[in-house]
């Protein structure tokens, strides 16, 4: 809108005709007009704002009509027309607009239009003039990135002037209020326009925001980049900058010398990103930031480890010993992918400050969701909630940027109020290439960036051969993320010196581009000269600084040679003070009871039915829901929703924050949930009864998610990260779905405490179970995740008093498939009893959820009471076991369906249903147990899933180890499938009916091993 009203407010008359000679010709204004984006001005005149049209939402139409108009008078309805004619023609508020036409006649309006314009005819230029200059300015701040300074490795960037000519270049425009490149001047000569513009936007700096649909915020970037000789450093400042980018260089150059051979991934070509970060640390701490965490891939880790968040070098360079000993458990990790920890004082703000890398996996990108929830977690357990002590700054390689949808899944979490940090700072090591793919058959896109602009964040790009300007550039994306709170990104555009890593020869692939990055001057030596050449240091001060800093790396060196055990403890990014012992130890090896006093299950219970709000109306249904909840507890049982309720409350009493993250969680896929209540009669009001629990409760968290998986499955997991006194849960809509969240599972989860000594207590909730809905949302893919476990399933443990603990200790992550409420309530509890943390996974039920039979009693949640890894059977056959033909093992639903077999076939006594609840680690004790029991009887598991899926393949050698293979374990279960379940009910059903016989037919012997 702002062209529009600044037209209307500066300039005089002018007829529309002429008007639409000025139309977009070039390249310039077609990008422009094609981005869509029109920008309120700052301040309106009175007489302009007082056109009601003119005002909120309506102005982006205002604005296209207009533009209609300007191409072509006929475009727009008359009446549009003489309200342009009028306004360009300088009449008072309110008089521009004129009633339309009748629809029969000639218009009064146009007789006034004439009137007007055809008064003062000589203004016509004047207005073609401006607004040709306006839009001079308005392309420069729209496409000004391309320029050629900006990039060392190619050059495609014409200056165009349209609509104006040499002769114009003299003359004295007046300057739009969407522009400070006037400093204290109101109207400045074309020449000096164009100058001040190019010196704004077509050095070393090239900014893109006109998509931003916040005038504030463009405004405040103009101001930023456009004012005059704002672009100053001190003495000093141009002092530290060198020796940062010393650092940086040299610190390449030593380990090149030392191990020429071994990958580092190192920085030479983007040196300058050492003091980029330091700036946006530095400025950030002065703005208040007492917390940094970073997440950033392999290229110049080692650097920022020893540069940045200050690892001691001795540390780093005895990792390039590859005889050291481990002192840890697990894999550990190469040297580039380990995170780091340090809390220290900023010297540029006199402010202490805490910096993490968090330790990542070699898959690009995957840490940036971990990154984000980690600084959600330290925001919430600090009470930062605007996010101004507690920040992110993510760093990406520009490949990865554009290819990762990781990025956009991250993104689109920066707004949501259960998963915004508040904006983070973007840092792209922008080289121009991906291992050997050049942009070109990389991206579609014209930037790596353009990710960025789905959530309106600032880009700033920046030649990293220029220092200062990426000082700047980082000075401004901080304070740019202390004012706004949002995202930004600083785009460093560089080179990569070498090939992808330290052995690789680029010139196999990218010839030419390496002949030209062959013959770039290094930027430290440029920067160098420069300020020599400035007077700013003497070529003496500057080889004293080298030698400084090279004899503390060689000091190091020295060190690092005493160094004979590796510790991977050393590089925690996320310590847990006081939970362990001092030695990183459990304080414990036991778990306590998991029950809680039936006063308490009573109280929760309760609240879980209750509507804690004076005057809120629930739905009818959900009321029948509610009421359902107080008659169980009356009768002292509950089913799932009710089980889990028990569990969530329990923990919230007793101070453990509980979030509970995913797709519809909040009522839950299944409509059993329901733990936020909507006012039928009031918009957006909400009452979560969870937290009306007691006066002292840790709060609860409980958020629908983006419908991303691998993003905020990361993101919890980060959130979990963070403190090990919290239940932090992600659901599934449906299990299967967990897979496009794999590289999490697989690279996190599953393994992230034998790579990093990191543990984590996420819970997965992956609802599961072949219940005839077809071959999608049956199987959570049990399989999958039995085949990471890492027990070992050949070897029968020793069985000490503690083999419980000690069991899941050992273990990468607990699997399990709870068949009743109780259990669930229990596994939950114990997640946060245990002295340790591991990653717990729930294959939860669907049908179960409503199942008469699937409740427990609060007698089995009693004190005392605790998790069963297994439920023997109770009945019958338990009574008279060397009477028991057969004992069915089985995990989860199936169970359900096998005693209503049973029992209609008569067969209680004859057959044992005996339940593995805990899967992973293996109860081989309680296995071992009950088979020796029932001497007398087959040994069977059953499962509903096919036979190369679901347990089978987990449990047959385990069963197998425990029986000291004497007795053969039989299975019955469907067929070996390539889809987890078939697509039609019937077949379904029959499929179902035949594993229960193969189950049951106690005359034959159940046929396959
Ligand atoms: C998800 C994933 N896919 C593939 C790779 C293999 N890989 C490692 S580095 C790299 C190129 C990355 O290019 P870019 O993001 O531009 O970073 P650069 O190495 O140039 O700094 C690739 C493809 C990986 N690490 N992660």
């Amino acid at each position: 809108m702002h062209h529009l009203r600044t037209t209307v407010v500066r300039l005089g008359p002018l007829a529309a005709a002429q008007t639409a000679q000025i139309a977009p010709q070039s390249q310039f204004l077609a990008l422009e007009r094609g981005t869509r984006t029109f920008q309120p001005v700052r301040s309106l005149r009175a007489s302009v704002a007082a056109e009601p049209f003119l005002n909120g939402t309506s102005s982006n139409y205002v604005e296209e009509m207009y533009y209609a108009w300007l191409e072509d008078p006929r475009n727009v309805h008359k009446s549009w027309d003489i309200f342009f004619r009028n306004a360009n023609a300088g009449a008072p508020p309110g008089a521009a607009y004129q009633s339309p036409p009748p629809l029969s006649g000639p218009s009064d309006g146009t007789m006034g239009v004439r009137a007007l314009v055809g008064a003062q005819p000589n203004v016509e230029k004047l207005v073609k003039d401006h607004l040709a200059v306006q839009s001079l300015i308005r392309a420069y701040q729209v496409n000004n990135k391309h320029c050629r300074m900006i990039n060392v490795v190619s050059d495609h960037y014409q200056i165009c002037l349209y609509g104006l000519t040499e002769g114009d270049l003299d003359k004295v425009f007046r300057l739009p209020a969407s522009t400070f490149i006037g400093g204290n001047d109101s109207a400045l000569p074309l020449r000096e326009i164009i100058r001040r513009l190019e010196m704004a936007y077509c050095q070393h700096i090239g900014v893109e925001f006109m998509f931003i649909n916040d005038l504030e915020q463009c405004q405040w970037i103009r101001q930023k980049f456009e004012t005059p000789g704002i672009m100053q450093f001190s003495l000093e400042e141009k002092r530290t900058l060198l020796g940062r980018m010393i650092r940086s260089t040299r610190f390449e150059e030593f380990l090149q010398r030392k191990w020429s051979s071994e990958k580092r991934f190192g920085l030479e070509g983007c040196e300058s990103l050492i003091p980029a970060l330091k700036t946006i640390i530095d400025r950030s701490s002065q703005c208040g930031v007492e917390s940094v965490i970073l997440g950033m891939p392999h290229r110049g880790r080692l650097n920022v480890l020893a540069n940045v968040i200050r690892k001691d070098l001795d540390q780093i360079f005895c990792q390039f010993d590859s005889k050291l000993e481990a002192a840890d458990e697990g894999s550990g990790d190469v040297k580039y992918h380990l995170g780091m920890y340090h809390r220290r004082m900023n010297r540029v703000s006199d402010r202490y400050i805490t910096l993490s890398l968090v330790a990542n996996p070699s898959h690009l990108e995957a840490v940036d969701p971990v990154v984000q929830g980690k600084t959600k977690a330290e925001q919430f357990y600090s009470g930062d909630t605007e996010g101004k002590r507690v920040m992110s700054i993510l760093l990406h390689g520009d490949a990865a940027f554009a290819g990762q949808g990781i990025v956009y899944e991250t993104f689109h979490l920066s707004d949501l109020p259960s998963y915004t940090t508040h904006g983070t700072i973007h840092v792209v090591v922008n080289n121009q290439i991906g291992f050997t793919t050049d942009p070109r058959m990389a991206r579609s896109s014209p930037y790596p960036t353009d990710v960025a602009r789905v959530v309106n964040a600032p880009i700033f790009h920046v030649n990293a051969d220029d220092p200062e300007a990426v000082m700047f550039v980082c000075n401004v994306a901080a304070e740019w993320r202390n004012t706004f709170h949002k995202d930004v990104v600083v785009d460093l555009v560089s080179y990569r010196r070498n090939g992808h890593n330290e052995m690789d020869e680029p010139m196999f692939t990218q010839p030419l581009m390496y002949k030209q990055i062959k013959k770039q001057k290094g930027v430290l030596q440029k920067f160098v000269e420069k300020l020599v050449a400035e007077g700013v240091i003497t070529t003496q001060h500057y080889e004293e600084e080298v030698a400084r800093y090279d004899k503390i790396c060689e000091d190091a060196f020295a060190h690092s040679k005493d160094e004979k055990i590796l510790h991977i403890k050393h590089w925690l990014d996320s310590p847990w003070p006081g939970f362990f012992t001092l030695d990183g130890q459990p304080k414990t090896m036991s778990c306590p009871s998991t029950g809680i006093r039936e006063d308490e299950l009573c109280h929760i219970g309760n609240v879980a039915a209750s509507v804690p709000l004076e005057d809120f109306m629930i739905h009818g249904g959900l009321s029948r829901i509610l009421k359902g909840r107080a008659h169980m507890v009356s009768k002292r049982v509950c089913d799932w929703a009710l089980g889990e309720y028990m569990a969530f409350g329990s923990l919230l009493k007793e101070g453990i924050h509980v979030r509970l993250s995913g797709q519809d969680v909040e009522r839950g896929t299944f409509s059993h949930r329901h733990h936020v209540l909507h006012d039928q009669n009031v918009d957006k009001r909400i009452c979560i009864p969870m937290n009306s629990i007691s006066p002292d409760q840790a709060p609860y968290t409980v958020c629908n998610s983006s419908l991303s998986e691998y993003g905020v499955l990361g993101f919890e997991l980060g959130f979990a990260m963070a403190s090990p006194n919290a239940l932090v849960l992600w659901e599934a809509q449906f299990g299967d779905f967990h897979n496009t969240a794999q590289c999490i599972i697989d690279q996190f989860i599953s393994s992230g405490q034998a790579k990093w000594v990191r543990q984590n207590g996420i819970v997965l909730l992956l609802p599961h179970g072949m219940e005839g809905m077809g071959p999608e949302h049956s199987s959570a893919r049990p399989e999958r995740f039995l085949q990471m476990c890492n027990d070992d399933s050949d070897v029968f443990p020793v069985i000490t008093g503690d083999f419980a603990v000690h069991q899941l200790y050992d273990c990468n992550w607990i699997v399990v498939n709870c068949s009743t409420p109780a259990n669930y309530f229990h596994v939950l509890r114990r997640q946060i009893l245990l002295p340790f943390r591991k990653p717990l996974i729930v294959f939860t039920p669907k049908s179960l959820l409503r199942h008469p039979e699937a409740k427990s009693s609060f007698d089995d949640m009693l004190p005392g009471t605790h998790f069963q890894r297994l439920i023997p059977d109770e009945g019958p056959a338990a009574v008279g076991p060397q009477n028991v033909k057969r004992v069915v093992f089985c995990t989860g639903k199936i169970y359900y369906d096998l005693i209503r077999e049973r029992k209609s076939r008569g067969l209680e006594d004859a057959v044992a249903v005996v339940r593995i609840e805990q899967l992973s680690p293996f109860p081989f004790d309680l296995v071992k147990a009950e088979a020796d029991q029932y001497q007398n009887a087959d040994l069977v598991w059953c499962q509903e899933e096919h036979k190369n899926q679901g347990y089978y393949d987990y449990v047959k050698p385990r069963l197998r180890t425990t029986m000291n293979r004497t007795r053969p374990i039989w299975y019955a279960g469907r067929e070996p499938a390539a889809a987890p379940a078939t697509g039609n009910k019937h077949t379904h059903l029959t499929e179902l009916q035949h594993l229960l016989d193969a189950a049951f037919d106690l005359e034959t012997s159940p046929g396959k091993l």
